[in-house]
């Protein structure tokens, strides 16, 4: 299979402005002249016929100099021009890296430099990044070296029975649950008073729980050689907790398939994902219950959360009103109120000030001997239900099986 070749440069080219003088390459003050240069030259290498060896020396030559822009000080001060000249670095790489008959593993490398640059650097030439990528994953998707390896049979004998334990959730402490309520009904009962619910039939026509059902094989056909930041450890909270770009073949095979009980726990949770694979955004749609805010349907936040039984996200809560939709697998979920949160514990550190100390299924009672007095709601949300969280409304979330949710915060 590595030494199969693919002529994906014609189709490639097409993307790319007709002449070298259409070609964009305007920088800030910010970026070195000496870095301009070499993006000129690597802009000259791709409209000549030299050797694509000296367009992908250049290629990396960006990129590395761009790359140690992107990780000197915090990431909000770095500047969005040095991310501009990264996603230019990329380009001319992918670009390099498909001249001629392109290897599987050249394509494998030209995908991963698209998504390099989509994740890390900023938006140029109309997304061309975006572009590019959807090409070269027509052509390579089906040979992914992972995909191609994947055998679903014992991986998804051994997942089908994995099945974490299940809190009993009593009467008294249940969210409620509501078939369909009207946009009024929903607005009164519980935008309004701010009180959680658990609704039911509003996601059943989504491609992803009907024709494009999300499985391991479908997200494997659908997103398996791209390239997603993917959190490592139990929880955030965790100091060993850290992340990492790697493809989602591989993120499943280690962390989906691969996972022992007791194993290193991976989670795929992030608000990216839906830009970066448009293919998996056309299997989602907004509630209509959104439109009850105030804010533009472009500024609500689409986060996915894909990860194997077991994955836990401590008690926290965030600025937004939520909408969590369960489509694959079930989550434990317990809900706190705003006004308890003095009984609950949040980190002192202005990092974590939005996120409770307390283990909240073992805590400890001689720490944090409030937090028993607090009340609480809680559920098993089970595929097809989405669960409405109020603003600033504290929730703690286990996955019981393998679980992909996605979460919509809006205002
Ligand atoms: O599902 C999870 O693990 C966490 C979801 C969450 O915290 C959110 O949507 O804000």
């Amino acid at each position: 299979m590595s030494g199969t070749v693919a002529h994906i440069y014609p189709e490639l080219q097409v993307v790319f402005p007709g002449s070298e003088a259409e070609f964009p390459l305007q920088f800030g003050e910010k970026v070195e002249p000496s870095i301009v240069s070499v993006l000129k030259l690597a802009r000259k290498q791709l409209y000549s016929s030299a050797e694509p060896s000296l367009l992908a020396q250049n290629a990396q030559v960006i990129v590395d100099f761009a790359w140690e822009k992107l990780n000197t000080g915090t990431w909000r001060d770095v500047d969005k021009e040095w991310r501009r000249v990264y996603s230019y670095g990329c380009l001319f790489k992918a670009a390099s890296l498909c001249w001629g008959e392109a290897s599987e593993a050249a394509g494998q490398e030209a995908i991963r430099s698209c998504d390099m640059g989509l994740l890390m650097g900023a938006a140029i030439m109309d997304n061309i990044l975006q572009t590019v990528v959807g090409i070269l994953h027509g052509k390579f998707r089906k040979r992914c070296p992972e995909e191609e390896d994947s055998n679903e049979g014992p991986d998804m004998k051994r997942l089908r029975t994995e099945r974490a334990f299940a809190p009993e959730v009593g009467a008294e402490t249940a969210v409620p649950r509501m078939q369909c309520p009207s946009l009024e009904s929903f607005g009164s009962l519980f935008l309004a008073p701010r009180k959680p619910v658990i609704l039911q039939g509003v996601i059943d026509h989504w491609p992803a729980c009907k024709d494009h059902r999300w499985s391991i094989d479908y997200l494997r056909r659908t997103a398996g050689c791209r390239t997603v930041p993917v959190e490592l450890g139990s929880r955030y909270t965790d100091e060993e907790w850290s992340q990492s770009l790697i493809t989602v073949n591989e993120f499943i095979d280690r962390y989906i398939t691969g996972t022992v009980e007791g194993g290193p726990v991976g989670y795929l949770a992030q608000h990216q994902l839906f830009d970066q694979i448009p293919e998996l955004k056309e299997d989602i749609r907004i509630p209509d219950y959104c439109c009850l805010g105030e804010g533009e349907e472009d500024d609500i936040t689409i986060n996915a959360w894909f990860g194997p039984a077991g994955t836990v996200s401590p008690l926290h809560q965030d600025p937004q009103q939520n909408f969590l939709a369960q489509v694959v697998g079930r989550k434990y979920i317990r809900l706190y109120s705003p006004e308890d949160s003095e009984k609950l514990y949040p980190h002192q550190s202005h990092l974590l000030h939005n996120t409770s100390q307390v283990d909240v299924e073992r805590p400890d009672v001689d720490r944090f001997p409030e937090f028993a007095k607090a009340p609480y709601q809680e559920c098993v949300l089970e595929p097809g239900e989405v669960l409405f969280i109020p603003v600033q409304h504290w929730h703690y979330v286990r996955a019981l099986d393998l679980s992909f949710s996605v979460s919509f915060w809006w205002s």
